[in-house]
């Protein structure tokens, strides 16, 4: 897929910012969109600060970008209020924008919280219907929907990444099997760039001894990570939940009655 301009929503996050810097140099434009300040201008690069939620913001934003990666929004829990609008509304303007525009590639960062509400017992795979451990996890799940719409009605073509706990550090037991490393988020990043695809949903992990997810289509479409979590083992080994709901399903503390960001 030629590529003349890559449009990065979210870019002043700390995913968006690792994968800017890899991105950079790599086409003869990259746009960076958030709603935070993404710094000083530099050559070859266009910054667009956008609210999600303004539909003629986001069709502007839109405007001349072949391919999209979509990390905007909000990225945990948070109230109905703050979901609607980041998460529901803004992927609605979105798609809409880059249906308009011929957009024909978005990436999108849907999250393990999409299916959190499976037991770790199970190992799943991208076939897996959704079971939404939080109002977070439900909006990525309407993300996957919005693109698999977009992609049967509209051919924008989509990869929808549940990604895990991707971050330097391995913070707790869980991710020793949820981790994915910054490095291995820019091969899943570049393989999704580069892959021939219509529709495909695949997991945001790097290749941990104790994952829970089979990332067989991930593979197929030439993604190889590097990493493993369990080289952090013996530090985070100890470091679990006595609420016996976290220490159950895959989602961990997102599962739990009374998890909120409510005010
Ligand atoms: C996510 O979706 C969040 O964006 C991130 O902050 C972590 O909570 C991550 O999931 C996780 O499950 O570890």
């Amino acid at each position: 897929m030629k590529i003349e301009r890559l449009l990065i929503t979210g870019a002043g996050g700390a995913l968006g910012s690792t994968l800017r810097a890899h991105l950079k140099g790599r086409y003869p434009h990259l746009r960076l969109s958030d709603r935070v300040d993404l710094g000083p201008p530099e050559p070859g690069l266009e910054l667009c600060p956008a609210e999600l939620a303004d539909a003629a913001a986001v069709d502007k934003l839109l405007e001349g970008v072949d391919v999209c990666v979509h990390l905007g929004g909000q990225p945990v829990e948070a109230p109905w209020e703050v979901i609607l609008n980041s998460n529901i509304v803004g992927t609605i303007n979105l798609w809409e924008a880059a249906r308009k525009a011929g957009t024909k590639r978005i990436l999108f960062a849907s999250s393990n919280h999409a299916i959190g509400f499976y037991r770790r017992s199970r190992q799943i795979d991208d076939e897996a219907p959704p079971r939404p451990d939080s109002r977070y996890g439900l909006s990525k799940a309407w993300g996957e929907d919005i693109a698999r719409y977009y992609q049967l009605k509209h051919g924008i073509s989509a990869l929808c990444i549940r990604i895990g706990t991707c971050r330097p550090d391995v913070p707790d037991a869980r991710a020793l099997s949820t981790w994915q490393s910054p490095a291995d988020f820019c091969r899943l990043i570049d393989a999704g760039l580069e892959a021939d695809y219509d529709y495909e949903i695949v997991y945001g992990v790097s290749a941990n001894q104790r994952s829970w997810w089979d990332n067989s289509t991930a593979e197929r479409l030439g993604y190889r990570p590097q990493d493993d979590a369990e080289r952090f083992a013996d530090e985070v080994e100890s470091i679990r939940s006595d609420d016996a709901v976290t220490e159950t399903f895959q989602g961990g503390a997102f599962c739990r009655p009374d998890f909120s960001n409510d005010p």
